[in-house]
Order: structure tokens, then sequence, then C-alpha cells
């Protein structure tokens, strides 16, 4: 195991890896950009290095700056947590150059599997079902024409180097095919600085369902089920689950093992999920793989009894996994609901600012993930996520019982939460009864 790393990430994920390492004797260094100066986390850390104004660009994703601060604080290893530069495929490789382990899959990893297209011809060799399709990237308006009308429409264009909803249009016709692709691209070039986009039959109203898997060095892969996120507002994922409450045994362990037939395609090692739309039928098709641990792994976390950031400390150490899969068991049901800075009464505006009462839930089957406390000021530069609050249960009705009742003692006060709209998701018949799908909070939370 490393004896000292350094967290390039800040908030609740950067708490999160501190107090995995902590367990596992590894030290921690902290970074902070000036707006995080306060961070009560940072006191945690063994080390904390400012390395820059509150601007993401010259500090959470400076990488220079962030090599530097791991040199002169002499770490074996850099932890990316989510976001920033945890996918960034030319941060692992400098990293590596630098003699620092990168804690995630190889470059090539990240490269092969981050890469829509690419991912999408692995998953078919894999004999894993993706949406019906075009071979690779397309070129022009009228070689979208052509597979869309093979296909039938309604048909989606998307940036292969997509993410976040970004890049993604729909279209319905041979007219509406014209804008959609332009559009597309363009988005897609002024995000990723990549134009290039492929296209597949649009699924209506599918359901989100996504494999945690795990792989180390040595090629074993394992799953740890799957989560269903179906719950999202413009792409944001706002309620998560485990399990998925749509499928049976038999299609969850289908499910489970496409994903570990997609990892084991690559020498993919480390944490990863492999995520799938699930429609109307129960039928799964695979979409793509996000190359890093997620936001949402608390769920997973409460329902097997793993924690998944010591798997991803031990696999990065070089530790092969040491379990049998069918020694990793599932467990009751956890419900996790992000709570961000944010105004639902108001479009979901953001509402940063001073929390100046802050009274956390807690009680038997209860977890609350966050960095904040009363006097802690939300920063308007960053993410709005100020806390997620994970519940685990012996049914999904008694987690969702457990989560009103967390949700109604949780006072975030007086910046404004996501913490109503989640109350109302949560009393919503339709969502008692897991007759969920993406278009839920724009059909339902007026
Ligand atoms: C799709 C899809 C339907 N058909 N692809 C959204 C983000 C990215 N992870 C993949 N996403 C989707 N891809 C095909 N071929 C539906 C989604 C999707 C979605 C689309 C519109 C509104 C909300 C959505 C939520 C989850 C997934």
């Amino acid at each position: 195991m490393f004896s000292r790393i350094l967290i390039a990430n800040r908030g609740e994920i950067a708490l999160r890896i501190i107090r995995a390492c902590h367990e596992l004797g590894v030290e921690t260094v902290a970074i902070y950009s000036e707006a995080d100066k306060d961070a009560e986390y940072l006191k945690l850390a063994n080390d904390a290095v400012c390395i820059g104004p509150a601007s993401a660009m010259e500090s959470y994703l400076n990488i220079p700056r962030i090599i530097s601060a791991a040199e002169i604080t002499d770490v074996e290893a850099i932890h990316p947590g989510y976001g920033f530069l945890a996918e960034n495929f030319h941060f692992a490789e400098v990293c590596n150059d630098c003699g620092i382990t990168f804690i995630g899959p190889t470059p090539e990893g990240m490269e092969m599997l981050g890469d829509k297209v690419k991912a999408r011809e692995i998953a078919k060799k894999a004999r894993v079902a993706v949406v019906p399709g075009s071979k690779g990237e397309i070129e022009d308006v009228a070689a979208a024409i052509k597979i869309a009308n093979k296909i039938k429409y309604p048909v989606m264009i998307k940036a292969t180097a997509g993410g976040g909803g970004r890049g993604m249009r729909v279209a319905h016709n041979d007219i509406s095919l014209h804008g959609a692709f332009a559009a597309a691209k363009a988005e897609a070039e002024a995000a990723f600085n990549n134009g290039a986009v492929f296209i597949e039959k649009f699924v209506e109203n599918p359901r989100h369902v996504e494999v945690q898997i795990m792989a180390d060095k040595a090629g074993n892969v394992v799953h740890f089920f799957e989560r269903d996120c179906t719950i999202q507002r413009r792409h944001q994922k706002l309620i998560e689950e485990s399990p998925c409450p749509a499928i049976n045994e038999k299609t969850r362990e289908e499910l489970c093992k496409a994903a570990i037939r997609v990892v084991k395609q690559t020498d993919y090692s480390g944490a990863g999920t492999v995520e799938f739309l699930l429609d109307k039928n129960n039928n799964f098709y695979f979409i793509e793989v996000n190359t890093r641990i997620q936001v949402e792994h608390p769920v997973t976390e409460m329902v097997t009894g793993h924690d998944l950031i010591k798997w991803q400390l031990r696999i990065a150490s070089g530790e092969k996994i040491n379990i049998k899969q069918k020694d990793i068991k599932l467990r009751g049901h956890a419900i996790e609901c992000r709570i961000n800075a944010e105004d639902p009464s108001r479009d979901y505006a953001p509402s940063p600012g001073e929390i100046k009462k802050y009274v956390p839930p807690g009680g038997l089957g209860v977890r609350v993930d966050t960095h904040a406390y009363q006097g802690w000021v939300v920063s308007p530069y960053y993410d709005s996520m100020v806390s997620k609050l994970i519940v685990h249960q012996k049914n999904r009705d008694e987690a969702i019982n457990t989560m009103k009742r967390a949700l109604r003692e949780y006072k975030i006060e007086p910046i404004k939460t996501t913490i109503p709209a989640c109350l109302e998701i949560l009393s919503h018949n339709l969502y008692v009864k897991g007759q969920i799908d993406t278009s839920f909070i724009e059909r339902h939370m007026q």
C-alpha cells in the first residue's frame, strides 16, 4: 500500500478519500484553491497545499500546479476523485511520466473506453447489445441520413467525446436531422474540442442503469451489481438507488455479466461504470463507460458492504482482487439523494452563500457524505452539490420511508437546496411504484 497520496479534488469526495486513506494508514495531501481555504476537511489531511485562485482552470484543472504540489510533498500517487481531471488521459499520462501512480485506469484504458465510438465496437466484440447505429464516426449529413433511414427515426446524434448530455441531439426526420447534426457537432467542438459525432436509434423514455465494476492489474474483474440513476434533470442525476427495482434476478445477472465482458476486452484496471439504457420491455443496451469512481458510489457500498475507494487504492498499489464474485452479495436497498445548493422553485437556479444553520439527520441506516458544516460558504465557482444523503434499509419501501424521514430532519439554511424536490419525488406514487423513466421530473414535477 502507498504511504502517502495527493487528492486532486475538493469537497465531499476529497473528504471521502481522506477517510478511506486514514483507515488504511495512508497519509494524505490535500490541495485547495483560495475559495476553499477555510474548508474543515483540509485540517484532517496530513498536509494541505494552496494551488491557486478560485477559478478551476487555475487550480483543480491546472496540471502543472497539481504535479508541483505532488512533487513538493513527495507523494507516491494521486487520486483524482470525480469530475475535474478524473477522466483526462493526458493527466494520467503526465502522472506516470513523473513517476506518480495515477489512481485509476491506464491512459490507454481511459482513452479506449472513454471514446464512445470505440467503446461501442468493444461492446459489440464482447457480444453485448448496443443501440442500433453507425459503425463509427459519421462525417457528413448525407451519411447520417442514409443510416437514419436504415435504422428508422427517431435517431440521436451523439458526440464521441461526449459527457453530461452535451453534444447530443434527437432528430425525427430527414429535415430535422440537418439541424441536429450541425448543432451536435458545433456543441461537441465547443465543449470537447472534438467535433466527431456518431448516430444511434433514439430509445424513448428509457431507464438509466449502470453496473459498478472493479478490475485489478492482473486481469481479474468483478462487479458490485447495478445502480438505477433514472431520476435526472437536464442530465444531472438527483436520486440514485441500488438495486434497480425494475429488473429480475435473471436480467440482473445478464446485465452484470455483460458489463464484465465489456471491460475484459481491454486491459482495464481500477473502478469503472458500464452504463446501459433499459427500454420499456426491459431490454438493455450498452451506451458508454465511465472510467472513474462516481458520485453515486455510496449506494453500491451500502448494499454490498464494500468500500470502493479502498478497493481503488489497493488495486492502484498493485494488490490483486482477493475475493470471489459469488462472495459479493446484494443486501437490502439503498437510495441516495443529492443535496445541491439550488432553488427548485426557481428552475433550480444556483443558491450559493453561507450556511448559517446546519443540522444533519442521523439514526440507523442513514449516511451523510458532505464537507459542509455551519459557517461553510457554498462557492459559486464549483458544482452546486453540497451533500449526499444515503439510506440503507431491508427493502425499497423502508428505504423510501427512512429517506423521507431523514430529508425532513436535514436543515441547511438559509440557502435553498434540492431537499424539498427530493421529498416531492419520493412522495410521488409512480416513484413509490418504481414506475419511472428519464422524463419523470419534467413530466411529473411541474
Ligand atoms: C441515449 C438515450 C436514448 N437513446 N441514447 C444521456 C447522457 C448519456 N449518458 C446518454 N444519454 C442518453 N442516451 C440513445 N440512443 C437517452 C439518454 C438519456 C437521456 C436522454 C434525454 C433526457 C434524459 C436522459 C437521461 C438519461 C439518459
